[in-house]
């Protein structure tokens, strides 16, 4: 029986909140540290246990913190636990929610509150909390202040209602639970857990709706795709000969495979490749969020006869012209009725052409494509991509040969360049992991390097360093004179070797194609974190995917 003082309540409420999330599913809490959020630290540190299934993840910083959780999720694809303390340390996690939003992850941000006799009264640390990550997450829940009537069956119930919306099977996403607690904050008892009703189970998957009968020639395209989803989509387009124009996020980007077609941006850049495409009588795209600009723009002018099919319910094209399908990928994969149909005339001829002119392209001076076309190769079994948002994700879905198949990370919910050093943190937790980012995401997100450092899994960090946004030498802003160096390009100037040296990091400069290979291979053999920093001449990169761009458009 647990006691009436408050530090009581606090530790049954703080337990019996952890309890619940277990029993969804949690089986990693991720704490920054805070005194309002004590009683659920010390109900975490309490179930612990080494060797227990349950994980506790520490880190100073709530922004780098959430998203080194969305690494776990990805990793381990369940449900994570973040907590934090009152404040702006909520605010903090903002960023990496808004990404969950978007790419469907199950983040639950437990914050931890002042009572509201501390609200609005100039006490310290305490802002409006509830309802402030409310755009953002499926659904939010407001607790109060610790009662003993109010724990038990009716806590039980009301976060079921909260972290059912975050692991509903076809809309999963973030949920905020805002839990206030009085002081004294430390030193309670926690009682013995009473028992209580499971959790609800949901029903199954809905059978697939039945698309419109197939009219071949088609094509397929895979964006944003899990790794059941693309085998499922191979397997079809084995059955039917139907090429796949796969998008780095598919999961087929890398595979070497002859209904995959890679590199579609440029293959779409080729008056070949894309009247080979228009030959297709009718598109199904599986899967959203491609990385290019190209295949978007082609799906919107000739692919008139379009089904966009996710498993989420949000519509994803952006030109608003396909037909959305909601379905579970593989049950409507295999209940597609198809029969082997003839090449579509021409694409493999025309593939193969860029193909070649891809790899002259990234044969030359070392820079972004040579980068991710060396790496590419050298990634050995097992090892995650994770490729990060602004020019490494163009450089790899460009210029990436394929061969073993890895799985690819992407971050495209938001697209954000902030927290991919924690989100790859989180990820080497369970998997080895690879990433590849700019010098710009690298400086936003230092703070990580210490999740980095503490990675259990090999995790290397590839820097291709431009000094500033690469990527920006690509678009409009180029125009921009002076304006396009001081508030696009940014650049800084600034190397990695003392920030990995701060936070016990091995390090290695790379100056060209060989120096990468053999600092990769290094840090592969000696296990652990590594930041490989590549320097590449500003503006010598998006010069030659322009001037690649440019001859694939000459025909
Ligand atoms: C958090 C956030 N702030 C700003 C942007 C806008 N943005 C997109 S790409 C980019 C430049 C990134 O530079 P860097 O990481 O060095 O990569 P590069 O373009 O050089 O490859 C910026 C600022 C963003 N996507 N996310």
């Amino acid at each position: 029986m647990t006691g009436s003082a408050t530090e009581d309540l606090n530790a049954a409420r703080a337990g019996a909140l952890l309890d619940r999330l277990r029993a969804h599913g949690v089986r990693d809490l991720c704490l920054a540290p805070g005194s309002r959020s004590a009683p659920l630290a010390l109900a975490a540190a309490r179930r612990a246990e080494p060797g227990g299934d349950l994980a506790v993840h520490s880190h100073y910083d709530e922004r780098g913190l959430a998203f080194y959780a969305l690494g776990l999720i990805r990793a381990h694809r369940r449900p994570v636990a973040v907590i934090t303390t009152s404040g702006t340390a909520v605010a903090n996690l903002h960023p990496a929610v808004a990404e969950a939003w978007q790419s469907h992850l199950p983040l639950i941000a437990v914050s931890a509150d002042r009572p509201p006799e501390l609200h609005a009264c100039g006490a310290n640390q305490a802002i409006p909390q509830e309802g402030i990550l409310d755009p953002h997450v499926r659904a939010a829940l407001a607790l109060p202040v610790p009662e003993a009537q109010l724990d038990g069956a009716w806590l039980a119930g009301r976060l079921d209602g909260a972290l059912g919306a975050a692991t509903a099977a076809a809309d999963t996403g973030p949920v905020h639970i805002n839990a206030p607690f009085r002081e004294p904050l430390y030193g309670g008892q926690e009682p013995a857990a009473p028992p209580l009703p499971a959790p609800p189970v949901r029903s199954g998957a809905p059978r697939p709706p039945a698309l419109p009968a197939p009219e071949p020639p088609l094509l397929f395209v895979a964006g944003q795709l899990e790794a059941d989803e693309a085998e499922a989509v191979l397997a079809a387009a084995e059955s039917g000969g139907v090429p796949v124009l796969a998008d780095l996020g598919s999961q087929l980007r890398l595979r070497d495979h002859p209904c995959v077609v890679d590199s579609p941006e440029l293959l779409l850049a080729s008056p070949a490749g894309r009247a080979a495409c228009t030959e297709a009588r009718q598109v199904i795209q599986f899967g959203g969020r491609l990385t290019g600009r190209r295949l978007p723009a082609w799906l919107a002018e000739h692919a008139p006869r379009r089904w966009l099919v996710s498993r989420h319910s949000g519509y994803l094209d952006p030109d608003w012209q396909a037909s959305a399908v909601q379905a579970e990928i593989p049950a409507l994969c295999r209940s597609l009725p198809l029969t082997p149909q003839s090449p579509l005339p021409g694409l493999a001829e025309a593939a193969a052409t860029v193909r070649e002119r891809r790899r002259a392209a990234a044969e030359e001076a070392f820079a972004e494509p040579s980068a991710a076309a060396r790496l590419s190769r050298l990634l050995p079994p097992g090892m995650t991509l994770f490729a990060g948002n602004s020019l490494p994700i163009r450089a790899l879905d460009l210029f990436a040969e394929p061969g073993g198949g890895n799985r690819c990370l992407t971050q495209r919910g938001a697209s954000g360049i902030d927290g991919l050093l924690a989100t790859a943190a989180g990820h080497a937790a369970a998997h080895p992991t690879t990433l590849v980012l700019g010098d710009l995401a690298a400086l936003h997100d230092l703070n990580s390097l210490a999740l980095l450092a503490a990675a259990t899994q090999p995790c290397i960090a590839v820097i291709l360093n431009n000094d500033g946004g690469g990527i920006f030498d690509l678009l409009p802003a180029r125009h921009e004179g002076d304006a396009h160096r001081r508030l696009f390009r940014t650049p800084h100037g600034l190397g990695f070797a003392e920030a990995a040296a701060q936070f016990g990091v091995a390090y290695r400069r790379c100056t060209d194609a060989a120096e990468l290979e053999a600092a990769y291979t290094e840090a592969l053999a000696r296990g652990g974190c590594s930041i490989l920093e590549a320097a590449c001449p500003p503006e010598l990169g998006s010069g030659q995917i322009a001037a690649l761009f440019r001859t694939l458009e000459a025909g």
